[in-house]
């Protein structure tokens, strides 16, 4: 390695290893792990997946290759015998801004599972040059940015693969760009990443706004660029068909070039759809297959033997149906074949809930995918269950053997080998090597959970951490954080079902608290890192809250000692990776029936945070797996939440005048002393948007959850039953490898 890296420095930058900055060993060394991949053997088998997906949040690269190539160690001790630290070189790297929260990231995870398991699949994507924005605060409100992070030298490679991609009335070309995905002791795969050739980074104008009807330069501008108006909306389908386009050529191309027959495609070619957002490859392909000559009977069964859907959500806002309008004008070429789609939906099924087209003339696109897939999934059991039971039980009833449950996972080598080296040495110390490759293993912890070296070694590692992350963020952001204090961290993306707002009502009951005179056993830190999207009014007013409040306290020498509030400026992936190891507890607080999985949860929890949880998503398996003493759970049902739905018996109204202690809280919002630090109107517009409205019902569970994060609180101060409830939680976090969610994947949908 030494070697090569003398060559690349000198061949690039002149330099050698005792001269090179920074920045420059950290390209030789991307240079040389890109090198190192492309000669990894690729899996092949008849059938091949390819995963596409709208986002693919990755993460910065170059560690998650070296440490897949078994070259980190190695890496490691070169650069230090130089003076250097490969955290600080990793520093240089930007991160591929490709994606937006749990869906992306977990596309990723996936991707490292495949080439890890050496199966024979891909992943398909676009290349958005400014990605999901940068997010600042100015004023003690978000301010979105653009985030470029592709740079000359950079893990693309173009293939010099290009495909024309037909619109209404013109047509674009798309340039296919390769990044490897090494697997870890296994093979290696593929991320496609399809952009636009004409696309023109100069049309960009203050912050994040361009000409929205420029296609022919916008097209992988932005990822999500706002969509609140007709322009936007378009361009999102325009986005959503490039992909799909580029995509189904490419899957055609591949079996010709295998050798294989398009009349059998689903013999050579697995489509998992993630989320509605690629819908469209079902009618492109379909109409691809029929203009090369094959009958529509024939394409829409071979299509439907080939594509499979998950689905991510169940809310309603997030459920894409497009009028018919805009297809007509983005994809006229589409509108026959969904035409005919409706149609032959219409023959199987007279239900209006179950049509493509509606009577509004909006098309639904999962239920094109359910219709014309052949599997559906859910990403927790419990997401799964509500699908067949409420949101999608009409097409249960069509098609049971279609639905299938996979609980999400996460990839380890990421997640604990990357984000937390000590942990993973001392595991590898205790339990062997094994859990590397068979994530069950960390079991054998189970065995040390009383030992009190263990925990004692255990509470160190954690302490170090958090010292890490204080560094940090005092660096980065100007933070101050008290190590000693509890970190008490939600880290996601900014959205009322999450209730960051009744995490924001503990913060506001702690500073009454204070002010009181009732202070704290410990200083608790408060931790928050969330974008909301550009156009979510109540998102954004909810983070000035926070900001205002967090503003307040820096300024209370009285209250400051106890409680500390710090939201995280840009929360990504690279964040993440810094703020899991440090957390104690690990806020999983949505309204139950709403989170359909989460994967923060078992991030945190495989590194030794206790999950503060309502009974939702995942949160329900982490329960089952670790025992109801391992966890704190707390909220109404979702049974009961779906209840309160259907009735329209929630009134918020209601809990507020009848419980001063809750009047208190929201009260607050617009007290005095935050008004004189923040916006009127953003903070009166929450205060009232939770007293009249509180459509995720924060007001519902906050008084259980003040009392469970209290007695969570008090836990803490028993260090050894703390620890004890730590180790559980790690030793049975296993089950959330990817590796063993993309091993059910294969047996149970894409038989690879
Ligand atoms: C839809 C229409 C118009 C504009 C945007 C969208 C849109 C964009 C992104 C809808 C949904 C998303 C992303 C959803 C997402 O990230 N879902 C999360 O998926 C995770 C992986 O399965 C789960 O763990 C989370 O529970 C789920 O929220």
């Amino acid at each position: 390695m030494e070697q090569a890296l003398q060559n690349l420095l000198n061949e690039n930058f002149q330099k050698t290893l005792e001269t090179a900055s920074q920045t420059e060993i950290y390209y030789a060394l991307m240079l040389y792990a890109k090198e190192k991949a492309a000669q990894m053997p690729k899996t092949s088998g008849k059938r091949k997946l390819y995963y596409v997906s709208a986002e693919f949040l990755v993460g910065k690269l170059l560690s998650n290759y070296l440490i897949n190539l078994h070259l980190y160690d190695e890496a490691k001790a070169l650069l230090a015998r130089y003076g250097h630290d490969i955290n600080r070189i990793e520093d240089a790297e930007n991160e591929p801004s490709l994606g937006n929260g749990g869906l992306g990231r977990l596309a990723a995870c996936f991707l490292d599972s495949i080439a890890s398991l050496n199966l024979p699949g891909d992943g398909a994507g676009l290349n958005y040059h400014d990605g999901l924005f940068y997010q600042k605060f100015e004023n003690l409100k978000q301010k979105e940015e653009k985030n470029p992070w592709i740079t000359p030298k950079s893990w693309l490679t173009d293939t010099g693969v290009r495909f024309d991609v037909p619109f209404g009335g013109q047509s674009v070309r798309s340039v296919m760009y390769d990044i490897a995905i090494p697997g870890y002791r296994g093979q290696c795969s593929t991320l496609h990443l399809f952009d636009l050739e004409t696309v023109d980074e100069n049309i960009i104008r203050e912050g994040i706004d361009f000409d929205k009807s420029d296609i022919a330069h916008n097209l992988t501008l932005f990822l999500y660029p706002d969509d609140s108006d007709e322009a936007g909306r378009l361009l999102r389908i325009y986005q959503q068909y490039f992909l799909v386009s580029s995509t189904a050529q490419l899957i055609l191309k591949e079996v010709k070039e295998r050798g294989g027959d398009w009349n059998c495609l689903h013999e050579y070619a697995a489509v998992q759809i993630n989320d509605t957002h690629p819908t469209m490859i079902i009618p492109e392909l379909i109409r691809l297959l029929t203009e090369a000559g094959m009958s529509m009977d024939d394409a829409v069964r071979e299509v439907s033997l080939t594509c499979a859907y998950t689905n991510h959500t169940i809310l309603a806002e997030a459920l894409e149906k497009w009028p018919m309008s805009f297809m007509r004008k983005a994809v006229p070429q589409l509108v026959p074949i969904l035409e005919e789609l409706d149609r032959r939906a219409k023959q199987i099924s007279t239900d209006p809930r179950v049509a493509v087209i509606d009577e509004q003339d909006r098309v639904h696109m999962a239920h094109i995918d359910i219709h014309f897939g052949y599997s559906i999934n859910g990403v927790a059991t419990l997401h799964t269950d509500i699908l067949k039971q409420s949101e999608l039980k009409p097409f249960y009833d069509l098609y049971p053997e279609k639905f299938n449950n996979k609980t999400n996972g996460i990839t380890f080598r990421r997640w604990l080998v990357h984000c937390n080296q000590p942990l993973t040495a001392y595991l590898r110390e205790l339990i062997g090597d094994g859990f590397l490759t068979d994530a069950d293993e960390l079991e054998k912890l189970l065995a040390y959970k009383n030992d009190s070296a263990v925990q004692t070694r255990l509470k160190e590692i954690k302490q170090q951490a958090k010292r890490e992350l204080a560094q940090f963020l005092q660096e980065t952001q100007g933070a101050q954080l008290n190590p000693d204090s509890v970190f008490d961290i939600q880290i996601k993306r900014l959205h009322e079902y999450k209730r960051q707002q009744m995490n924001l009502l503990y913060a506001i009951y702690q500073y009454q608290q204070i002010k009181k005179g009732n202070v704290p056993v410990r200083p608790i830190t408060m931790i928050f890192g969330a974008k909301a999207a550009p156009a979510y009014i109540i998102a954004k007013d909810i983070i000035h809250a926070i900001l205002c409040l967090s503003e307040l306290i820096s300024h209370d020498e009285e209250v400051k000692k106890h409680l500390n509030i710090v939201m995280v400026e840009n929360y990504n992936v690279t964040k993440a990776e810094k703020l899991i190891p440090a957390c104690d507890i690990s806020e999983q607080i949505s309204l139950a029936s709403k989170e359909a999985s989460g994967t923060g949860n078992m991030k945190m929890m495989l590194n030794g945070a206790l999950t503060l949880g309502t009974r939702d998503g995942a949160n329900v398996e982490i329960a089952q797996l670790v025992g109801e003493e391992n966890i704190y759970s707390f909220g109404k049902s979702s049974e009961e939440v779906i209840r309160l739905y259907d009735e329209h018996a929630y009134n918020a109204a209601a809990l507020y005048e009848g419980d001063e202690e809750i009047a208190a809280l929201v009260d607050f919002i617009v007290d005095k002393k935050m008004i004189r630090l923040g916006d009127p109107v953003c903070l009166g517009r929450l205060y009232k948007e939770i007293v009249g409205k509180d459509w995720f019902m924060a007001l519902l569970d906050v008084k259980e959850y003040i009392r469970v994060k209290n007695q969570m609180l008090a836990d803490y101060e028993n260090e050894s039953a703390w620890m004890e409830k730590v180790i559980v939680n790690i030793a049975k976090a296993g089950f959330f490898s990817s590796d063993r969610t993309i091993r059910e994947y294969n047996e149970d949908i894409w038989h690879l």
